[in-house]
């Protein structure tokens, strides 16, 4: 196994790499290394040295379709190419890489740009947990000189949120932190929830940092507008195939470390916010309602599917 990947994969693992985007972003930087340090002599071996980093990358976290749709479809190149030299496979993963990075580049500045039209002079924007899109979204309103305020949720377990704080506050963005069971006492002095997704289901579901549906429900509640902002590529075609995305499970020590025993302590990592809650996913072909993303995924990226 490559030493690359095997370190990507437990920076993923413990967090040290944080939020779907760098996930990917990391697991992409992994395969390019593996194929510029690649010990592989023929085709097949680097094959197999290919199909072992995405087995290891895929397990690193659970419920990253983003990454594992940029793996699959980095392989899927050198799959498709007919070369036989290894170091021209090589090439095709670094060609590959930086096609979809680039890519993901793209629709990261096409989101903001569109997402932050939506936010105006005096608002406040109440967010969760720690989404590099949203927190980018936020800096080109603030660059196109919209005066705005931001509430954020600590995040438990462990507290992404201060990310986001921190974030804000090197932008100049008025911010206040808040834990997250004070989301309800918040939800009314605020105009507008932007939250950002790891998994999109067929239905037109959003995955993201437990705690994001009960927000969408108090969303709801006080009639708040509730977006998620995120690629089209954060789509799992599995679900269209009936799977259910599967909500990783950490370590329960990330919740109570000296834990009494026979304690039962759960911590899922994720949580499932229904499509009739979502106003709109802010992407990259626009604002468009949760149930479209799969018929706009068929046009825009049609490989997907296969
Ligand atoms: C992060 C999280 C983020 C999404 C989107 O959870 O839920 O909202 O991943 O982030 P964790 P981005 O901290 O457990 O990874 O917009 O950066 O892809």
């Amino acid at each position: 196994m490559a030493q690359a990947v095997r370190v990507t994969a437990e920076r993923i693992r413990k967090l040290e790499v944080q939020g779907a985007r760098n996930v990917a972003i990391a697991a992409i930087k992994a395969l390019e290394a593996l194929a510029e340090e690649t010990s592989a002599r023929t085709r097949k071996e680097f094959m197999k040295q290919l199909s072992e980093a995405r087995a290891t990358l895929f397990a690193s976290r659970t419920t990253e379709p983003l990454m594992r749709n940029a793996v699959r479809w980095i392989i899927s190149q050198v799959e498709n190419s007919r070369e036989e030299n290894v170091d021209a496979l090589a090439e095709v993963v670094s060609s590959s890489s930086s096609k979809f990075l680039k890519n993901l580049e793209a629709s990261k500045e096409r989101i903001a740009e569109i997402g932050s039209k939506r936010i105006r002079d005096g608002m406040v924007v109440f967010t969760h947990c720690h989404s590099s899109t949203v927190t980018y979204l936020l800096s080109k309103a603030k660059k196109d000189g919209k005066r705005f305020e931001v509430v954020c949720t600590e995040t438990r377990p462990v507290f992404q949120g201060r990310i986001t704080a921190k974030e804000m506050l090197e932008l100049g963005v008025k911010t206040t932190f808040i834990v997250d069971s004070a989301a309800r006492s918040f939800m009314r002095d605020v105009d507008i929830v932007i939250v950002g997704a790891d998994a999109i289901t067929s239905e037109g579901n959003v995955i993201n940092k437990i705690g994001t549906g009960t927000i969408a429900l108090l969303a709801h509640e006080a009639r708040k507008p509730f977006y998620v902002v995120a690629e089209l590529l954060k789509f799992d075609p599995a679900t269209a195939c009936g799977e259910y995305e599967k909500i990783e499970e950490r370590s329960p020590d990330e919740v109570w470390k000296d834990a009494p025993e026979g304690l039962n302590v759960r911590n899922p990592a994720f949580d499932v916010t229904r499509r009739d809650l979502i106003h709109g996913v802010i992407c990259e072909e626009g604002i468009i309602p949760p149930h479209s993303v799969k018929e706009v995924m068929h046009r825009k990226y049609p490989w997907i599917f296969k």
